[in-house]
C-alpha cells in the first residue's frame, strides 16, 4: 500500500491561462509544454488504516490548504480501488516551490502516479493525466516526457481534457536555462490569478479566441523541428498571457525589473542569430529555451545580468516514473 514516484516539472510554450469549469479544473484553452529533466518532485504515498485524514508533508512542512486538492485527487483513486483508507504523503521538490517553476505540476503528477501504484490500480497514462488535472491543470502534462499537448476538450465531465505526448525528447533535444530573479513564494497562485483574469480582464476573450491558431502553429513547428517558428509562437503566447494578466483587476504583474532585463537579453541574442527564445509563467523567473550549441553563450549572458541570482540548466525530461 505504498509507492514513490518522480515527476518532472514542465513549462508551457503555448500557455494555459483560464478555466472553463473550476470544480473539475477544466482549462479554457489547450496548451503545449516541454518536460524538464532536472526539476522534479519525489512523492511517497502510503495508505494507512491508522489515519483519519490525508496527511501531506511538502518539503518537510505540513500543509493544510493544499491538502484539499490532494484529497480530491486521492478520492478519485480511492473510489476506483474501492477503499476508504487515508494516506500519508511526503513530497519534496529539488527546486524552489511556488515561484513560477511549476511545482504543482510535478507534485500532482507524482502524487497521482504514486497513489495509483500504491493501490495497484495500474491506470494508463491518459487516465493518470485526467486525474492529475484535477489537482493542477499543468500536472496533466507532467505525466509525459518531451513535448506534450494538453487538450482543452469539449465534454462537460472532462473525459477528453487530457495530455498526450507530441514528440520524444530524443527527437529534438532542446535545452532550458532558468534565470532565477527572486526567491520566495508568489503572492497570488496561478489558479486564482487566471480565474480573476477570466472575470475581469478585457483581453481574456481575445486570448481564448486567438489561442487555437497558436496551438496549431506550435504543433507544426515541433513536428518540423522548426526552431524559429516555435520561438515566435511561444514568445507571442507568453506575451499574450501576460497582457491578459496585467489587464486583470486588480492587475497581475508577475515580473520584476530583472525579469524584463532577461527578456531583452534573450531577444537580443536571437536577433544576433543565436537559437534561443524566452518564456515566463506566473512568477518572475525567465526560462530560455535553446539549441545545444547555444547553451554556454546563453548561460553566460543570463548569469551576467545584474540581479540574476542563479541560472539552472536542464535538458528535456521523461514522463513520470515509479521508483
Ligand atoms: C502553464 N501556468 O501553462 C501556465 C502558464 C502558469 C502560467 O499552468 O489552477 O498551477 O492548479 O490548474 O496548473 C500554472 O497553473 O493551475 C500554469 P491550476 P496551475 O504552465
Amino acid at each position: 500500500m505504498q509507492a514513490t514516484a518522480r515527476a518532472r516539472s514542465n513549462i508551457a510554450l503555448v500557455k494555459y491561462w483560464g478555466k472553463r469549469d473550476a470544480a473539475l479544473n477544466l482549462p479554457a484553452v489547450g496548451s503545449i509544454s516541454i518536460t524538464l529533466d532536472q526539476l522534479w518532485s519525489d512523492t511517497h504515498v502510503q495508505f494507512d488504516e491508522a489515519l483519519t485524514k490525508d496527511d501531506l508533508l511538502l518539503d518537510g512542512h505540513r500543509q493544510e490548504q493544499q491538502s484539499m486538492r490532494v484529497t480530491a485527487c486521492l478520492d478519485i483513486l480511492r473510489e476506483l480501488a474501492g477503499t476508504k483508507l487515508r494516506a500519508r504523503i511526503e513530497s519534496a521538490n529539488n527546486f524552489p516551490t511556488a515561484a513560477g517553476l511549476a511545482s504543482s505540476a510535478s507534485g500532482f503528477a507524482a502524487l497521482v502516479a504514486a497513489a495509483d501504484a500504491a493501490l495497484d490500480l495500474q491506470l494508463g497514462p491518459r487516465e493518470l493525466s485526467i486525474i492529475a488535472r484535477r489537482g493542477s491543470g499543468s500536472a496533466a502534462r507532467s505525466i509525459f516526457g518531451g513535448f506534450v499537448e494538453m487538450h482543452v476538450g469539449v465534454e462537460r465531465d472532462g473525459t477528453d481534457s487530457y495530455a498526450e505526448p507530441l514528440l520524444d525528447r530524443q527527437d529534438w533535444p532542446l535545452h532550458v536555462l532558468v534565470a532565477i530573479t527572486a526567491r520566495g513564494r508568489k503572492e497570488i497562485s496561478s489558479g486564482s490569478g487566471m480565474t480573476q483574469s477570466a472575470s475581469t480582464s478585457p483581453y481574456f476573450e481575445a486570448w481564448v479566441k486567438t489561442h487555437p491558431a497558436d496551438l496549431d502553429a506550435a504543433r507544426q513547428a515541433i513536428f518540423a523541428r522548426d526552431f524559429d517558428h516555435l520561438a515566435d509562437v511561444s514568445e507571442q503566447s507568453c506575451f499574450k498571457m501576460h497582457a491578459a494578466a496585467i489587464a486583470t483587476d486588480p492587475p497581475l504583474l508577475y515580473w520584476n525589473g530583472v525579469t524584463v532585463d532577461c527578456i531583452h537579453a534573450v531577444r537580443a541574442l536571437r536577433r544576433r542569430g543565436v537559437p534561443v527564445f524566452f518564456t515566463n509563467d506566473a512568477g518572475p523567473q525567465i526560462k530560455a529555451i535553446c539549441e545545444a550549441s547555444a547553451v554556454n553563450e546563453v548561460q553566460a549572458v543570463l548569469a551576467d545580468i545584474p540581479g540574476v541570482l542563479e541560472v539552472l540548466q536542464t535538458g528535456l525530461g521523461p514522463g513520470v516514473e515509479i521508483r
